[in-house]
């Protein structure tokens, strides 16, 4: 287990009982935003020109992560913490393998919707507000370990 492998366990254990909270059932989450069809097909173009530059190991351990993972699921759609770990580590391992600018290019290209004026206030009433910051402490602090390995 390297770094990122380990940050990913910390990472998951924090952020599990957010990540337990939210109803995945809701049919929002299989939504794209259809405000500005254009700019969404922009930053799905950020989100191809960064895949087609992941290490592609890196890329197939995600997909196989990703699939074990909805093998796992309960009745909710939470999958296990152990899958769960397993991905976020593969997440984090993709991130690592691509210049940092590629990255920003999706986030910088999806908050062009301004996304976080309505739907992040809205999201964050659906669940626990102190278990929604203690998983972005903890993002943020994954964020760091996987910067240092890129
Ligand atoms: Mg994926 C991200 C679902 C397949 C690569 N993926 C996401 C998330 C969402 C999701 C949970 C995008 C919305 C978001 O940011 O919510 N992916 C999802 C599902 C499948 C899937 C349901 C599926 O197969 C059925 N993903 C795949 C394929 C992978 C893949 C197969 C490649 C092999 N996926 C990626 C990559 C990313 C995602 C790369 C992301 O960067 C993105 C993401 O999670 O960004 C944060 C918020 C996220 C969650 C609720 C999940 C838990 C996240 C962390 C660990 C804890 C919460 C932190 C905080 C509170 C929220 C931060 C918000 C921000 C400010 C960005
Ligand atoms: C901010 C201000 C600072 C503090 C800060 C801060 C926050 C920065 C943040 C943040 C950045 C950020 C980035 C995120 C990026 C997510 C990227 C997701 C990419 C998803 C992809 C999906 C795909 C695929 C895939 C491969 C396929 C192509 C696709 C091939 C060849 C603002 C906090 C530092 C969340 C690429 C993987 C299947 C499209 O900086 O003061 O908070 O989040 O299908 O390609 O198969």
């Amino acid at each position: 287990a390297d770094k990122i492998d380990d940050a990913a366990k910390v990472l998951s254990e924090k952020s599990y009982p957010f990540l337990k909270e939210i109803d995945w059932t809701d049919g929002v989450y299989g939504v794209l935003p259809t405000a500005k069809p254009l700019e969404v097909l922009k930053a799905i173009d950020k989100m191809l020109v960064m895949g087609a530059a992941m290490d592609p190991e890196a890329l197939k351990a995600g997909v196989l992560a990703h699939s074990k993972a909805i093998k796992s699921i309960d009745g909710k759609g939470v999958t296990t913490l152990a899958d769960y770990t397993a991905t976020n580590a593969a997440i984090g391992h993709m991130i690592a393998s691509v210049p940092a600018s590629k990255t920003m290019d999706v986030y910088n290209a999806f908050n062009k919707f301004s996304l976080g004026k309505d739907v992040g206030p809205y999201m964050m009433s659906k669940v626990s507000a102190e278990d929604a910051k203690a998983a972005y402490k903890a993002f943020l602090e994954f964020k760091d370990v996987v910067k240092a390995s890129q």
